[in-house]
């Protein structure tokens, strides 16, 4: 039997290439080996104010892009989360479980009430119980999340415990956070302090899948770097040329001592130029598998529509078991 990975992603701003190394390359090779459901968290967009248009060309837009970067929705489950209503429902169930005192000491809570200070809504606070719902209603074993998610897997992994007290075991199961191999975490292009996030309000911070060569190029020309002119990779002195050779090194497969030696003696441009070509062809295809996936909506309503069947079959099996054992009449 195959382990189970789930994932997801806000849909919010576009995929970034900080998306792309750390997390959908990574899901590229997991697909081969294990059961994987990847899916569109557009329910937890709105816990903070989207623009309806905006919320439902992008949920077409990331749908495209996660099959133009190479997810088969054969191989794995790919859906949207708000096409399958057990997930709402699995999330009330928990939330009758989980102690305020918990969702209290969430920091991403705390981060986002402070930047979002017009709108703390409710949804905001218990975020983090709609995940918990998210990863147990397909029995997961393993969840590829960021270190900033982390403590939001923990606190699955105690809502798990808290149902299995007063409602018995082996109807939920203990997932586990996958780290992936690389691990690598790409940082701003301006800001080599901070991640590439991409619902960065600033362009220039971030290079999106779907940005065009012409954009790519300048972004990469224009990312900061130090003052110095040798080639080395130190993060801690060199944050912004490091961060700059982790790209290269990832996407072409050369490590950061290769590309050390390739640009001895050369200048920081040479690099930059060198690697928004890389970036830039590495992204070619993508852009224009993307472009076709785009030009027929109704393909895509299709595959989702068929991503959402297969995902409830699961989902509804664990929903309907949780309901009997907590003393819902079915
Ligand atoms: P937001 O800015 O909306 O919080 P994000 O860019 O941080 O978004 P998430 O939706 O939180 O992206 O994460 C999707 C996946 O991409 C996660 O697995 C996360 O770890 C990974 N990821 C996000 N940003 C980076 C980055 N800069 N470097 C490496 N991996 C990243
Ligand atoms: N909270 C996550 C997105 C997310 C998720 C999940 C990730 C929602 N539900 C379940 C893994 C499993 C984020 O902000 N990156």
């Amino acid at each position: 039997m195959k382990k189970t990975i789930l994932s997801g992603s806000t849909v919010t701003g576009d995929l970034t290439l900080g998306n792309y190394i750390g997390a959908i390359h990574n899901w590229k090779q997991l697909q081969e080996k294990y059961d994987c459901l990847y899916f569109l968290a557009d329910l937890h967009a709105l816990t903070v104010f989207q623009d309806p248009k905006v919320l439902r060309d992008r949920t077409y837009s990331f749908f495209a892009q996660y099959l133009a970067l190479g997810l088969d929705p054969q191989k794995n489950i790919i859906f949207v989360q708000s096409q399958v209503p057990e997930h709402t429902e699995l999330s009330w169930v928990l939330t009758c479980l989980t102690p305020m005192g918990y969702l209290n000491r969430m920091t991403q809570f705390k981060e986002k009430s402070e930047k979002h200070v017009k709108n703390i809504n409710a949804g905001l606070y218990t975020y983090p119980i709609l995940m918990a719902a998210d990863i147990l209603l397909y029995q997961a074993d393993l969840v590829p999340v960021g270190e900033d998610q982390r403590q939001h897997l923990e606190l699955c992994r105690d809502i798990v415990g808290f149902f299995e007290n007063r409602y018995g075991e082996g109807i939920l199961k203990m997932p586990e956070a996958y780290i992936g191999k690389s691990g690598a975490r790409i940082m701003s292009l301006q800001d080599p302090e901070k991640k590439m996030s991409k619902s960065d309000e600033n362009e220039k911070n971030f290079v999106s899948i779907i940005d065009d060569a012409k954009k790519i190029e300048k972004k990469i020309k224009g990312a900061a770097t130090d003052s110095g002119t040798e080639i080395k990779y130190d993060p801690e002195t060199k944050p912004g040329l490091s961060n700059l050779m982790t790209i290269y090194s990832v996407l072409s497969g050369k490590t950061t001592e290769e590309l050390e030696k390739e640009y001895e003696g050369k200048m920081y441009g040479h690099l930059k130029v060198d690697l928004a070509d890389v970036v830039v062809q590495t992204l070619r295809p993508v852009r224009e598998k993307y472009d076709d996936l785009m030009k027929n909506k109704d393909h895509l309503d299709q595959l989702m529509k068929s991503g959402s069947e297969r995902a409830r079959a699961r989902s509804r099996v664990t929903l309907e078991n949780v309901y009997k054992a907590v003393g819902l009449v079915r």
